[in-house]
């Protein structure tokens, strides 16, 4: 834990109904995963969530209307700013564990992808923002190599039930970096030939490699801000998710 607070961006995933038997309570809600980001900029390049499979999440009440399914550490944090229908205090609908979440379908803003999927990743925190995160494979090494463990290891989808058709099977590229190109997760996993999502210490490095490079050279080749620098195209593109009300800020 940093001694500076660090701002989220939550980025509103929606679950498209029928909701399955597990999130019956929830019927008739509007119903989102909640995913802390600190790129909301790469929000066009979304391919699926990652829940932890043994995670244990809630549905709490947000609002008269909105329902965020979170860990209630991050519903407790919420509800004292002023994110929860009862001020500073959490009300949870049911409690849902991280295998009861794979294989919801999600409608996620900017996302080319109409619909996602909830897919388990096995070095998701539960003590770190909401323990939901968004994937996005082009830019974030973690995902990219989480996602490459899904698409390889036929047994790891059969252990948590992940079903074929909810694996995405391609990248979208959203940003420009001179030195990595268009994918830049996929080619400095590549180059530093990172083996999995559990290999710690190369992804570390990774990160290190791309979010910097990201930030300072990159440029977004997509959407409304197709030719900007990500410095710029960033905090434009936060604003445009807090307006539209796809998104919520959150510290801790
Ligand atoms: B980032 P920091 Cl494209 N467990 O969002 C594991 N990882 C988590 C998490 C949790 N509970 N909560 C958030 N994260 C991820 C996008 C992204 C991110 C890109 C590139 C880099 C990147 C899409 N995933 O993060 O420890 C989320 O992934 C690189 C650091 O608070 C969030 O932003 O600094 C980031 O880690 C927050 O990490």
């Amino acid at each position: 834990e940093g001694v500076l607070p660090q701002e989220y961006v939550l980025i509103k995933m929606e679950v498209i109904s029928p909701f399955p038997p597990k999130l019956k309570a929830l019927v008739g809600r509007k119903v989102y995963l909640a995913a802390a980001t600190l790129r909301p900029e790469t929000m066009y390049g979304q391919t699926n969530c990652w829940v932890l499979p043994d995670g244990i999440y809630g549905a709490f009440e947000i609002n008269d209307t909105d329902v965020f399914i979170l860990t209630a550490r991050a519903a407790l944090n919420l509800a004292y700013q002023h994110l929860s229908r009862v001020p500073e205090k959490p009300t949870c609908l049911c409690e849902l564990s991280g295998n009861d979440l794979i294989g919801l379908a999600l409608r996620s803003p900017l996302a080319f992808n109409e619909i996602i999927y909830a897919l388990p990743m096995l070095t998701v925190l539960t003590d770190k923002g909401t323990g939901i995160v968004t994937s996005v494979p082009s830019d974030s090494p973690d995902d990219f190599m989480a996602l490459q463990d899904l698409i390889t290891k036929p047994a790891l989808r059969a252990k948590y039930g992940v079903k074929d058709e909810w694996v995405p099977c391609e990248v979208v590229p959203i940003i420009h970096i001179p030195e990595f190109g268009d994918k830049s997760a996929e080619k400095v996993c590549h180059d530093l030939k990172i083996k999995s999502q559990n290999d710690k210490e190369k992804l570390a490095e990774a990160k290190r490699m791309t979010y910097l490079k990201g930030f300072t050279d990159g440029t977004m080749i997509v959407g409304e801000f197709s030719g900007r620098k990500v410095q710029e195209a960033k905090p434009l593109i936060k604003s445009k998710h807090l307006e539209e009300g796809t998104a919520v800020l959150y510290s801790e």
